[in-house]
């Protein structure tokens, strides 16, 4: 069986205070596995046979120790209105996504603009596998290995010019392919927004694959970010064009219900959607309905790397 291995240094130096005391919580967990010959959370899919596919090298700051989705999970249950507004839907339809080619262009408040291919992309700056916990604002979770590079890799080699404030996000529009555009559930192209610092953060993944494989259709095939501490929903999929702007850029979800999404987005267990509460999730591939709900975590359990980037902020306001 592969086995994880701990970096060199000690980890309590490299590593965010919350993912320490995560791992501290794992190794407990492998240990007493040992003892009882139950599998770790990650015996499965250390060094997995996928991983190899990308190349990407685990990046041992960026884990946390919860048990992963199964990736059965992770591929069939997901939220892509442009395919259809059931979980299920994704996986049906998507495959009519044409992804090749493909190519993010990235322009506005930049002093060099640039088309990449995905080649370009993959190239770009190493891969890494990284294992973040996702909250979607529907109140389920999942813990999902990405695989990517920081968005700020990207973001250099177009050099954000001083008025660059904010980082928009255009996804894909394919009539033929995607049936959701047809109906007006949101303002097509799906569009999501940071503010330039969210953008440019260290956990803010420019994101071409999971479980080691390139990303399946359903999960923003051929590239997407992810933004772990917040909602789901800022995790834009199948990204088409970035452009860096001066204004804070609208949402299509604060387009739609501007009371109940607000540009910020990020998870926040005391500031409740107004028709549900965000107080706890279930996590997905554990036991249904009948397994305990967990508390939701501020900032999604991100919150030693982030909340500083809130400081002096109403995140009542700013939700
Ligand atoms: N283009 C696009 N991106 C999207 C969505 C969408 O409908 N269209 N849904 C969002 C929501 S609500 C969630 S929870 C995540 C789900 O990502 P996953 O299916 O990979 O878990 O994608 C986000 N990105
Ligand atoms: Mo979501």
């Amino acid at each position: 069986m592969p086995v994880y291995r701990f970096p060199k240094v000690k980890p309590s130096e490299i590593t965010p205070e919350a993912v320490w005391q995560g791992r501290r919580q794992w190794i407990k967990t492998a240990g007493a596995a040992a003892l009882t010959g139950l599998a770790a959370p990650w015996a499965g899919i250390a060094e997995g046979a996928g991983l190899a596919n990308l190349g990407a090298k685990r990046n041992p700051s960026y884990i946390v120790m919860d048990t992963p989705t199964p990736e059965k999970d992770v591929t069939s249950y997901n939220n892509f209105y442009e395919f259809g507004t059931d979980k299920g839907d994704p996986l049906l339809y998507a495959k009519a996504l044409k992804t090749e080619p493909w190519s993010i262009e990235v322009v506005g408040e930049v002093n060099a603009p640039r088309k990449f291919g995905i080649d370009d992309l993959l190239k770009l700056a190493p891969l890494e596998e990284r294992i973040y916990r996702m909250r979607c604002v529907e109140a389920w979770s999942m813990v999902i290995p990405w695989v990517g590079y920081p968005l700020s890799a990207l973001l250099a080699q177009v050099q954000p010019t001083s008025k660059a404030k904010f980082v928009e996000f255009q996804t894909a529009m394919q009539p033929d392919a995607m049936p959701g555009l047809h109906s007006r559930v949101i303002d097509w192209p799906y569009t999501e927004g940071l503010r330039i610092d969210e953008a440019m953060h260290p956990l803010t993944l420019l994101t071409l694959g999971l479980y080691g494989k390139t990303l399946p259709n359903q999960n923003g095939a051929p590239v997407r970010v992810v933004i772990p501490w917040k909602y789901g929903l800022k995790s834009a999929k199948s990204i088409v064009r970035i452009r860096l702007v001066e204004k804070q850029p609208v949402t299509s979800w604060e387009r739609i219900a501007p009371s109940e999404y607000g540009f910020y987005g990020n998870v926040n267990p005391e500031v409740d959607h107004p028709r549900w509460s965000q107080g706890s999730e279930r996590r997905i591939g554990e036991g249904g309905i009948f397994a305990p709900r967990r508390k939701t975590l501020m900032f999604n359990g991100y919150a030693n790397e982030v909340a500083s980037l809130y400081q002096g902020m109403d995140l009542r306001k700013s939700y």
